[in-house]
């Protein structure tokens, strides 16, 4: 740890100092049992990749940082590189969704998560935060988690989201809140092609929501807004709105107004097609679709398509062109251009509800559908090792070479545990993977699809996919290829450690 390369760039140098001590800090809590602490020498093998290396070959982990290329050179590439894809790629791919859940600690994540769960069948029954009925949120498996009703680590699952006749597939990551543990944010944003930022309808855009904002930002992540806790007192979804629009300076609208308040809250009013939905049953489980909207709502829902209108086309050139023609945009219109101006990262479309009262969940799932990216609509690069280091675009189709990045361990009882995103080609149980960073060949051996702490295994995972794998030798960051190619992924940011002091965790935990 001691030699340092002060050539470096700033994310190289500055990430040692704080590096001890972030990372200690942050085993001290994942682990906060305290029964096995990472010895310091294996430090770099839990947060970024290759810390203490100084040649020429792991410099390199620390030069390259996400590329920040404007949306419009992006996409000339991605369309390119689609229209060259087989169509069985092209298919897979657009029913595939990669999505983190992020926001302010406490806004409902894990709540949200919960209903992703049981309404995709994943889970049969619905299960608070904080275990009061002695099970708990899937999500939150640990046991400090749920004892004390917080998220600590991110934790990922996969279900299948019925829309249109259509499955998608989603693999999605449910991220801790509080500043602590930004580092699991970084880890889950980096490999994430667009997210739910959950936002308190009561206390709008807050501290960490602006740090989550500038990581999505960081990783070129498109965003679908989610304003939950809409059941309590004082919720204010304009206001919430007018924060993203100010604070976070991205453009926001909102595609739903709410039908009730509060403890009356019943369900939401569509404004782009002008429906009233409603969520009944027990678990909020059946939905009522009404063509007719409530009569008191009409004059509002007029003004906020307006206004979504109006936002779309400061962002979007088909929607601009219609408000200076002075011609309503059809619903197909409007929704396309969402999807544009989403995927491009200039704006956000923002929906509403209650997590836990169940209200207005299954539209956010549809939201991902329409306006999330599917893998092979974003834009992810490597560097050719044996190119001199030349950037090269990875295509998501499953014939060309293997490319995989380790972005998260975690120690587990069979050992390290990997978790690996698939970016070209595909891995299969059984194969030879190499380590790019060693040139050490290994075996995958086991491949499984995690669903919170539970695993399922599979004998293949697809370009695109997330799975996790035992018994690899690697740190978080690394790049793994099926030998074919010598590329190597850049590395994630570090965020700087809170100064001794400042944190506002909770006492309990400190
Ligand atoms: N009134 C109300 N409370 C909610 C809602 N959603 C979540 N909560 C409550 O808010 C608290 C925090 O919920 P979590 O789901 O753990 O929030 P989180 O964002 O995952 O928290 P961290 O992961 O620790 O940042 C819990 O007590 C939930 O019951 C909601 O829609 N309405
Ligand atoms: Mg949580």
């Amino acid at each position: 740890m001691s030699k340092i390369d002060v050539s470096s760039p700033r994310c190289y140098t500055t990430s040692v100092s704080r590096f001890a001590s972030s990372q200690q800090r942050y085993h001290r809590m994942m682990f906060a049992n305290f029964t096995k602490l990472i010895p310091l020498k294996n430090l770099s093998r839990c947060g970024v990749s290759a810390v203490s290396h100084t040649s020429k070959r792991s410099a390199r982990f620390f030069h390259s940082t996400v590329s920040r290329k404007a949306y419009e050179d992006e996409k000339a590439v991605l369309d390119e590189m689609t229209s060259q894809l087989p169509e069985e790629d092209v298919k897979r791919a657009s029913r595939l969704r990669n999505i983190g859940i992020s926001a302010h600690i406490d806004s409902g994540k894990t709540t949200f998560t919960e209903r992703v769960l049981y309404y995709t069948g994943r889970i049969k029954a619905i299960h608070d935060v904080r275990g009061r009925d002695g099970v708990g949120a899937k999500m939150d498996h640990m046991d400090l988690e749920r004892e004390k009703g917080i998220t600590i680590q991110s934790a990922a699952t996969y279900c299948s989201w019925e829309k249109e006749g259509q499955d998608y597939h989603f693999n999605l990551i449910d991220t801790p809140g509080h500043i602590d543990f930004t580092i699991e944010v970084e880890r889950a944003l980096r490999v994430l092609d667009g997210a739910v930022l959950v936002v308190c309808a009561v206390a709008g855009v807050q501290s960490q929501t602006v740090t989550v904002d500038r990581q999505m930002k960081r990783y070129n992540v498109p965003r679908v807004t989610f304003i939950n806790k809409m059941d309590r007192m004082g919720a204010n979804p304009w206001r919430a709105i007018e924060q993203i629009n100010s604070k976070l300076k991205m453009a926001a609208a909102a595609i739903q107004v709410p039908i009730g308040a509060e403890k009356e809250l019943q369900g939401v009013v569509n404004i782009i097609d002008n429906q009233a939905v409603y969520f009944e049953g027990s678990q909020g489980e059946k939905l009522r679709i009404e063509k007719e909207i409530p009569a008191d709502l009409k004059d509002l829902v007029a003004e906020k398509r307006a206004t979504l209108v109006e936002t779309l086309a400061d962002v979007d050139d088909e929607i601009a062109e219609c408000f200076l023609d002075e011609v309503e945009p059809t619903v197909e219109q409007i929704k396309s251009a969402i999807r544009r101006a989403t995927i491009a990262r200039k704006f956000t479309p923002v929906l509403m509800g209650s997590a836990l009262a169940n209200r207005g969940i299954q539209p956010v799932l549809d939201a991902v559908c329409d306006y999330l990216p599917n893998p092979s609509e974003v834009l992810n690069t490597a560097l050719d090792i044996s190119n001199d280091e030349t950037p090269v675009n990875l295509v998501p189709s499953s014939s060309l070479p293997t490319v995989a990045l380790a972005f998260k361990l975690e120690e587990g009882k069979y050992g390290q545990l990997t978790y690996l995103r698939v970016y070209q080609g595909k891995l299969k149980k059984g194969s030879m993977i190499t380590h790019v960073k060693s040139g050490k060949k290994v075996k995958v051996a086991r491949l499984v699809r995690m669903h919170s702490e539970d695993m399922e295994d599979v004998d293949q995972i697809g370009t695109g996919e997330i799975c996790a794998t035992f018994g690899i030798d690697c740190a978080s960051g690394d790049t793994f290829t099926d030998g074919q190619v010598d590329y190597s992924m850049s590395s994630m940011f570090v965020p700087d450690a809170i100064p001794k002091g400042r944190s506002n965790f909770p006492c309990s935990l400190r």
